[in-house]
């Protein structure tokens, strides 16, 4: 294991928001897969952009132009860097995860013809699902779903009968968000690409806590959102192959995204500005810039392992409670979703939040999965290394208040 610092005191001291009462209650945050908290590094990062160095980018020719063009221009670097993509021109950014997807689903299939498959998982989030759903709707293509298995597992046999000659692109999740599945992408990207179709992936909640290497994985893209990886909201990534990028049609047309315009045509920048047209968000990537330093102290093996304890814990503690079902495989990502007995969701949720204990409930972005699971909606706990497990053994403990006030 690397070597490391990673002194779980010094880590909360440098998250604000973790000192914070809720309701008289110190605050437990089990929502990171929601959104993960900031560190005041990032806070600083940003609030240093604004006060000493904001200015539009690539347009102004003074200091503070230069400085917030540099600023922006090594961010894509430093996510380059953190996924192996070779170059900052593989890196667009764009709002987050699901406008990344969608400017695939717009600007990727140009060539597609009536007939022709994608291939995508019953366990996709709304967000690597509606945009393929409506895509295929608008051109007559044919949406595919991989079938999940008794564990919530992809099942092999439907993976293989799903891709096919007729299969253009897969499109799958790296960890689902509710079942805590972690997919064989690699597996999958090889079937995909013995089958001439191109391999998608929706990395929104495996980049925060694993390493990720889209060269080894072989992915043609792979997106994900900066607010889950410790950064601010408003900033996602689209990782793509040059080539993949290069023949692909811009997304949004306007301003920086154009190396000459004449009333009658234009002619596209280099990559990656061509697909960030407009004015970009310029101190969010400051701080995912910040975001991706924090990580990367910590290091990236260290916090799959923090948050593997953490998960496999809450997994222990959970079967220990009776009528508590929990969903998905015991290998997993950082995220327990469960319900107790016929209390709904929701219910479980809001007497969690009067002991300050923040989950989530719901459908989680994945109405069909939930149908799939029979279930109307779950509860959710997700952690990040910032988590403790003397914060799961309160969890645990209001639980059972849960299920004494509805006498279950
Ligand atoms: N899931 C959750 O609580 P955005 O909202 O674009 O940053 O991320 C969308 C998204 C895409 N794919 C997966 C696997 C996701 O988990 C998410 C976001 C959050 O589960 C909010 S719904």
């Amino acid at each position: 294991m690397p070597k490391t610092n990673f002194e779980i005191k010094n880590i909360r001291k440098d998250f604000p928001i973790l000192s914070r009462k809720i309701r008289g209650k110190q605050l437990i945050y089990f929502d990171s897969a929601a959104t993960s908290q900031k560190p005041k590094q990032v806070i600083e990062a940003m609030e240093d952009y604004y006060k000493n160095h904001n200015a539009n980018i690539h347009r102004s020719i003074h200091t503070l132009g230069e400085e917030a063009t540099e600023a922006y221009e090594k961010a894509h670097e430093k996510v380059a860097d953190f996924i192996n993509a070779g170059s900052y021109q593989n890196i667009v950014f764009t709002k987050n995860t699901t406008e990344s997807l969608n400017l695939l689903a717009y600007s990727l299939t140009a060539d597609l013809k009536k007939g022709d498959e994608i291939v995508i998982s019953q366990m996709e989030h709304h967000s690597n699902l509606v945009p393929w759903q409506q895509l295929a709707k608008q051109r007559g293509l044919k949406l595919e779903f991989i079938k999940i298995d008794e564990e919530g597992k992809l099942d092999e046999e439907s993976i293989n009968e799903s891709i096919t000659k007729k299969t253009k692109i897969v499109s799958i999740m790296h960890v689902s968000n509710v079942l805590g599945t972690i997919n064989d992408i690699k597996k999958i990207g090889n079937i995909a690409h013995e089958n001439n179709a191109l391999m998608v992936v929706d990395g929104a909640q495996s980049i925060p806590h694993m390493p990720v290497d889209v060269k080894k994985i072989d992915a043609d893209f792979y997106a994900f959102s900066g607010h889950k990886m410790l950064g601010p909201t408003g900033i996602g990534v689209l990782y793509g192959k040059r080539e993949l990028l290069e023949n692909m049609q811009p997304f949004l047309y306007g301003g920086e995204m154009i190396r000459e315009v004449k009333f009658e045509d234009t002619k596209f920048n280099d990559l990656p500005w061509k697909f960030e047209a407009g004015t970009m968000n310029i101190a969010e990537a400051v701080g995912l810039d910040a975001a991706i330093d924090y990580l990367k102290k910590i290091g990236m093996e260290n916090i799959q392992k923090k948050d593997k304890e953490l998960t496999n814990y809450t997994f222990e503690k959970l079967k220990e409670i009776k009528d508590v079902k929990i969903y998905g495989p015991k290998e997993r990502g950082a995220v327990v979703s469960f319900n107790v007995d016929e209390i709904h969701a929701h219910d479980v949720s809001q007497i969690l939040d009067s002991e300050g204990i923040a989950i989530r409930a719901g459908h989680h972005c994945c109405m069909p999965l939930m149908g799939v699971l029979k279930a109307h909606a779950a509860a959710r706990a997700s952690f990040y290394f910032y988590n403790t497990k003397d914060e799961i053994d309160k969890f645990a403990n209001a639980l059972g208040k849960v299920k004494k006030v509805f006498r279950v």
